[in-house]
């Protein structure tokens, strides 16, 4: 027996894990090794006590969680509809955004590392087709706004991409052969998220295939131990990056470099911030932004009581109102220093049934639990953090269901929208309406990413595909 299988096999056993090699003697050379090196990637210890976790606590929820002792508070938002004050301190805070961009004090993080299982989309998610006339994927349409945002302030705009091992090859191919997007591929890093084995229901770790435990990528809370580990931290604090804009693959109206967003943040040496969309409709399935005794989180629906969440302010508005969309911008040193030793985010579980191999190593389906990190919880240990509310119209739809809600549909529907009313705004001829009553107009983010900027170019032809009308 090698050293590296005696050490492993130490480790797996000690976890109470030692079944994972029992199929060892039916697996080739190659196999063995295949099979260490992934056992090599486990952390067993951390196995352990999640498996303990799994038989004695509940799933650690959010900052609400059941168990929590005091009531959640609404967040302190910077209003959507600003006057008065508010409107002096945006106007000082973009500009302060703007200084930061001209500076190259931005880098972007990407989480690219989720499975578009719910998509059904074969592949990683970013290179699904969003683009309403041109077909565009996600990736292309994100690569396109950072490279409007380095032209318009000279700077550069370097882009982490985090994926997970089960796409990252996938990933770097679909970037190499679409050129970067147009980036300079030495301004785009990409990094791997951390994987976890998956338990049975009394702790056990499942078995993919005889020579493999059935791993699943750590949540992309995993991103902010990954950003050290991979280098991406250092990379940046070289290239002078101060404040980190991190947002997902799957909204293809996000605004990762949005100079009102940067300034507030940054004006308030905030650790870590959030925008919010309004919610209007209290049973929406979306997390809020809140306060639980004194700290920032994000409380799950499922968590907030009916009484909180039905609860309305002096306006007449949802008081839990502030909607999740999962864009944040994080100081740099302040991941820094939450990764400088072990980073302790709670573990969500995600309960599946699973296709694994039984004790005989044939198929079996399993039920199973999944463990995942998630970003918004690092909210938990700011001192300062700013949420800023946002026009869902302009910044949120997401491609995340094959069919109704957050589909391809609705986000076709919804870019159709805004663009369409944008065209209207500058006297172009619009297209006809489609048998969906879309009118297909595509607004390319390098020309123009708001009505105002559209309008300002004056009359522009479009270029007329068999899909619509495209502004480029
Ligand atoms: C997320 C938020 C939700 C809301 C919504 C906005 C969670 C738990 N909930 O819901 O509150 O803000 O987004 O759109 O996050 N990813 C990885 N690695 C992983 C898991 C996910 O990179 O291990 C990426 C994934 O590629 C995607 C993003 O994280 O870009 C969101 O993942 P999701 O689709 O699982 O989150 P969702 O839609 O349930």
């Amino acid at each position: 027996m090698s050293e590296r299988e005696q050490a492993l096999r130490a480790a797996a056993e000690n976890a109470d894990q030692g079944h994972i090699f029992q199929f060892w003697e039916r697996l080739s050379a190659e196999q063995r090794s295949g099979f260490l090196d992934v056992c090599a990637g486990i952390d067993f210890e951390l196995v352990s006590q999640l498996a303990a976790d799994l038989q004695t606590k509940a799933d650690a929820g959010s900052a609400a969680g059941p168990e929590a002792s005091t009531a959640p508070e609404p967040p302190e938002l910077f209003p959507l509809e600003r006057s008065g004050e508010a409107q002096t301190s945006a106007t000082q805070a973009r500009e302060l955004g703007e200084q930061l961009l001209r500076a190259g004090r931005l880098g972007y993080v990407l989480v690219a590392g989720g499975q578009a299982s719910r998509l059904g989309y074969d592949g990683p998610k970013g290179n699904f087709p969003v683009g309403p006339v041109s077909a565009r994927t996600l990736f292309e349409v994100h690569a396109r706004r950072l490279l409007a945002a380095a032209r318009k302030y000279g700077s550069k705009t370097p882009w982490y991409v985090m994926t997970s091992r089960a796409n990252d090859g996938t990933t770097r191919e679909i970037f190499e052969r679409n050129d970067f997007f147009g980036m300079d591929s030495s301004d785009v890093f990409f990094f791997t998220q951390d994987m976890l084995p998956a338990l049975d229901e009394s702790g056990k770790i499942l078995m993919a295939a005889l020579d493999l435990p059935f791993m699943a990528p750590n949540g992309h809370g995993g991103s902010l131990a990954a950003l050290r580990s991979s280098g991406a931290l250092d990379d940046m604090r070289e290239r002078g990056i101060e404040e980190i804009s991190y947002f997902q693959v799957d909204n293809p109206l996000v605004r990762p470099a949005d100079e009102l967003f940067i300034g507030l943040h940054s004006q308030r040496r905030a650790e870590m911030s959030s925008k919010a969309v309004e919610k209007v409709d209290p049973g929406e399935k979306v997390g809020v932004i809140g306060r639980m005794q004194g700290r920032m989180g994000i409380i799950e629906y499922s968590d907030l009581a009916p009484e909180l969440r039905d609860s309305r302010d002096a306006s007449g508005k949802l008081r839990f109102r502030a909607g999740n969309i999962a864009v944040h911008l994080l100081r740099r040193d302040f991941v820094e220093s939450l990764t400088q030793d072990r980073l302790e985010l709670p573990w969500h579980r995600a309960a599946k049934v699973m296709q694994v191999i039984d004790e005989s190593g044939q198929p079996a389906q399993r039920a199973g639990t999944k463990f995942e990190t998630f970003v918004f919880d690092a909210l938990g240990f700011c001192n300062e953090s700013v949420t800023l509310e946002v026009d869902r119209a302009l910044e949120f739809s997401p491609v995340k269901n094959a069919q109704g809600s957050d589909s391809p549909a609705t986000a076709r529907a919804d870019l159709c929208k805004l663009w369409s009313s944008w065209a209207m705004k500058a006297g172009m001829e619009l297209p006809a309406a489609d048998s969906d009553g879309v009118v297909p107009i595509e607004i390319d983010p390098l020309l123009a990413e708001s009505e105002q900027e559209f309008v300002a170019l004056g009359a522009l032809q479009p270029k007329l595909h068999p899909t619509g009308h495209l502004y480029e």
